[in-house]
């Protein structure tokens, strides 16, 4: 039985990725006036690797063989990281990165019918109660029951362990919940934790690998603009409402 289910944040509930994380991170590098400019297509490519300090390493090491660490380093990239956190929040308090089409919709109905809600995300957790309190307003804790945020657990996305983490909190089987997720290393952390998973994809996401997914979604849809269904059994139903993802909780 559907008992509740688990959103990821970062390119599910909201498009922050391309204009948001991205301009806050280069806002960080401005500030310690480092001259590293993330632009769209070279961001792409940085987001194989999830987690900020974690891609600005990444990035250094694949891309910058030019740049030589400084003894700090370790500290310089928890600084710089720090300031993006704030850049990013910042961002998400001038109201420019709304929920995606759906969402709030979704949610609405979930919490009125009684399913449990939780988050399962590698960014941190200033930036899902920015992004939640400047969208749904008030606090994240009276829509969400478990946030299951960023450096809680050591190994980020794709590993599994931040929906495990979820789960363990909320006391469920993964079998009795469903996951929403819009990336390759998103679904391979919520398949890799045994969840049914329902994928939205997003400029960035459309041609990852989803094997495993119960469907794949040009996005949740709204009244009078339906969803395209990118991979999955075919509906005629233009929103994803509970009746649905019961339907698909239960085939898939
Ligand atoms: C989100 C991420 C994060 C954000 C940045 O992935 O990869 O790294 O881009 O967040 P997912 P922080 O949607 O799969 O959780 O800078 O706060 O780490
Ligand atoms: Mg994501």
């Amino acid at each position: 039985m559907l008992k509740a289910l688990i959103f990821d944040v970062d390119g599910t509930l909201a498009d922050t990725e391309r204009d948001g994380h991205r301009l806050a991170f280069n806002a960080a590098f401005r500030e310690f006036g480092l001259d590293w400019e993330w632009d769209v297509p070279l961001y792409g490519k940085l987001l194989e690797v999830t987690g900020g300090k974690e891609r600005i390493r990444f990035y250094v090491e694949r891309f910058r063989p030019d740049y030589s660490k400084p003894k700090d380093f370790d500290d310089l990239v928890v600084a710089l990281h720090k300031a993006k956190t704030g850049h990013y929040v910042e961002l998400l308090s001038q109201g420019g990165i709304p929920l995606r089409s759906g969402v709030k919709r979704l949610l609405n109905e979930a919490r009125d019918a009684g399913i449990r809600l939780a988050i399962a995300t590698t960014t941190t957790p200033e930036n899902v109660t920015a992004l939640l309190g400047n969208t749904l307003g008030g606090d994240p804790a009276e829509w969400f029951e478990v946030i299951a945020a960023g450096d809680i657990v050591p190994a980020k996305k794709p590993a599994a362990d931040i929906y495990f983490w979820a789960l363990d909190k909320m006391k469920l089987d993964a079998a009795d919940c469903l996951a929403l997720e819009d990336s390759e290393n998103g679904v391979r952390a919520s398949v890799g934790a045994g969840l049914k998973t329902v994928v939205t994809i997003n400029d960035y996401t459309l041609d990852h690998d989803f094997s495993g997914v119960v469907a794949v979604l040009s996005d949740l849809g709204e009244p009078g603009q339906p969803f395209r269904m990118m991979k999955g059994e075919a509906t005629d139903q233009g929103c994803v409402d509970l009746d649905l993802l019961r339907r698909w909780h239960a085939a898939g």
